[in-house]
């Protein structure tokens, strides 16, 4: 489904930071969200999953160890949790405010394929993303689990050990390969300055470009091998 643009006016960026655990995504968003705000610009915060929602609230005692749930049924509670929220993201954006996301479809699809459950391929996985908008730039923060584990450790949360995180790892490279989408791959492994440095560069560049901030909408579109 295609969103129809109608304002001609220039729209905010669409930007979304992903990444592994700890590789610091939520410090550099707000970071982002703090360099906007500083040069006068209007910026909203999005974080997902946003555990403030019905299916938020789901998703948390899932993610807490409160409430089982069916792989299937989980991952697209998580889906339903980014598409109840694309229309004022939308409208946000064509009212001229840059968006930040702090994880997305990206995340969505891996986190469930690297369960490794045989009738939840990453195909499978991706399919209820299709549709959503395509951001304007997309941040890999890329870590190595040892550099991420020493930041704390992993939390009690469900997902959160070594092995499942190099399978995330992998994961998303594929999918990034798949979608044939412009990543910015961010070593995440430097001090919060130097991450928090690369991607503003990056952001300066094209909002120094003002037809990336009038351009059309686009969306998410299929993986081009659906062979697994
Ligand atoms: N999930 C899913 O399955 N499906 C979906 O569709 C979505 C998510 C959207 C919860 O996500 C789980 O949901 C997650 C994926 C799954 N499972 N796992 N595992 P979440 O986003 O709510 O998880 P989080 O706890 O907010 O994020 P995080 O990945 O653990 O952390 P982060 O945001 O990347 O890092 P941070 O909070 O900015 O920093 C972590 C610590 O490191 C903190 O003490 C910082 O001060 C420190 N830090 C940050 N950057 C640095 C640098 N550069 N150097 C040193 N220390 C640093
Ligand atoms: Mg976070």
């Amino acid at each position: 489904m295609a969103f129809p643009d109608s304002a001609a006016s220039k729209r905010g960026l669409l930007i979304v930071i992903e990444g592994l655990d700890r590789s610091g995504k939520s410090s550099q968003c707000q970071r982002l969200f703090d360099f906007f705000r500083l040069q006068g610009q209007r910026v909203r915060y999005v974080k997902f999953p946003d555990r403030s929602t019905p299916t938020g609230k789901m998703i948390d005692s899932y993610l807490t160890g409160k409430a089982q749930q069916d792989d299937h049924s989980v991952h697209l509670l998580f889906s339903a949790n980014r598409w109840e929220a694309i229309s004022s993201i939308k409208s946000d954006l064509l009212s001229g405010m840059n968006v930040i996301v702090d994880r997305y479809s990206f995340s969505g699809a891996v986190y469930s394929a690297a369960k490794d459950n045989p009738e939840l391929s990453l195909s499978w996985a991706w399919n209820p993303e299709i549709g959503l908008l395509k951001p304007d730039l997309l941040f890999f923060l890329d870590i190595s689990s040892e550099v991420a584990a020493k930041r704390g450790g992993y939390g009690a949360e469900r997902y959160e050990r070594e092995e499942m995180q190099s399978r995330v790892r992998e994961l998303f490279k594929g999918l990034f390969d798949r979608l044939k989408i412009v990543v910015y791959q961010v070593d995440a492994g430097r001090t919060i300055n130097q991450v928090a440095v690369d991607i503003q560069a990056v952001v300066k560049g094209t909002l120094a470009n003002q037809q990336a901030s009038t351009a059309e909408f686009e969306t998410l579109g299929h993986l081009l091998d659906t062979a697994t």
